[in-house]
């Protein structure tokens, strides 16, 4: 994500839920290092009780992915959601006294919210995608819209992303309200645009995560290319009904004509 430029300096953050089976065999997870209170939230607003004793590695609060690799236990933290919910229990990394990443009360609740309606989902990912950001900029802020012009962008779009691109408005970045306008959204969509800031992915995996952020960054970036010259070829809602009957997918309902 640094290499491809979608999270410059400190920007962007990740996290993945663990299996406590997986992390026993690189440390104690009886043993904490320090607890971490939740900060720059609204205690009474963030519930992380279902969250309770789950496991997550996740990035720290102004750290650079381009450093990731150099220092991982610097960089990165794996943390278990403590008793109540209000706070971590530090297991392995943040070497520098460091806590996890400000977007963490988004992070935590959109987990939650993508495991209500997938148990198998593991990852949440937050980057500002050159392309998609600039599509902000020129192109109506509506879901509907906004995904049936990335779904004609490139064959496979509808078929990587059937259920769409949920779209936030402009807000406040790290607080309670984001995380949970955030949740709402990933109830519905595993994409989920912050407008004029960034997205957020949420799969079963890395590879599954970041393909995703990928394939829709990929779609808005031929937008940006095409965007201003006449259009002379377009993918039909009927080619991507082809798609989705193909790949067994169900569209988004009521996003493509019959
Ligand atoms: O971690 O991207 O949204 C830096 C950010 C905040
Ligand atoms: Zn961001």
């Amino acid at each position: 994500m640094y290499r491809l430029g979608w999270d410059e300096r400190n920007g962007g953050n990740i996290s993945l839920l663990l299996e406590e089976a997986e992390v026993a065999d690189y440390l104690d997870p009886g043993t904490v290092i320090r607890h971490i209170p939740l900060m720059g939230v609204k205690e009474v607003d963030l519930d992380l009780s279902t969250l309770e004793g789950r496991i997550f590695l996740v990035t720290g609060t102004g750290k650079y992915f381009k450093n990731v690799l150099l220092d991982p236990e610097t960089n990165l933290g794996i943390v278990r959601i403590a008793k109540g919910g209000k706070g971590v229990d530090l297991l392995w990394g943040f070497k520098d006294g460091g806590r996890p990443t400000s977007e963490f009360p988004a992070h935590m609740m959109s987990h939650a919210a993508r495991l209500s309606v997938d148990l198998e989902n593991r990852v949440v990912m937050h980057s500002h995608p050159t392309n998609l950001l600039a599509m902000n900029f020129v192109h109506e802020l509506d879901e509907k819209s906004f995904t049936k012009d990335l779904w004609k962008m490139c064959t496979e779009c509808v078929v990587v992303f059937p259920d769409g691109v949920g779209i936030l408005p402009w807000m406040l970045c790290g607080t309670t309200e984001i995380g949970k306008a955030t949740a709402k959204k990933m109830e519905e969509f595993r994409l989920v645009v912050w407008a004029l800031h960034g997205v957020y992915a949420a799969g079963k995996s890395l590879d599954e995560t970041f393909g995703l952020v990928e394939t829709v960054e990929k779609a808005a970036k031929i937008y940006m290319l095409a965007l201003g010259h006449p259009r002379v070829n377009e993918l039909t809602d009927e080619n991507m009904r082809e798609l989705c009957d193909l790949f067994a997918v169900a569209p988004k309902s009521g996003y493509l004509e019959d």
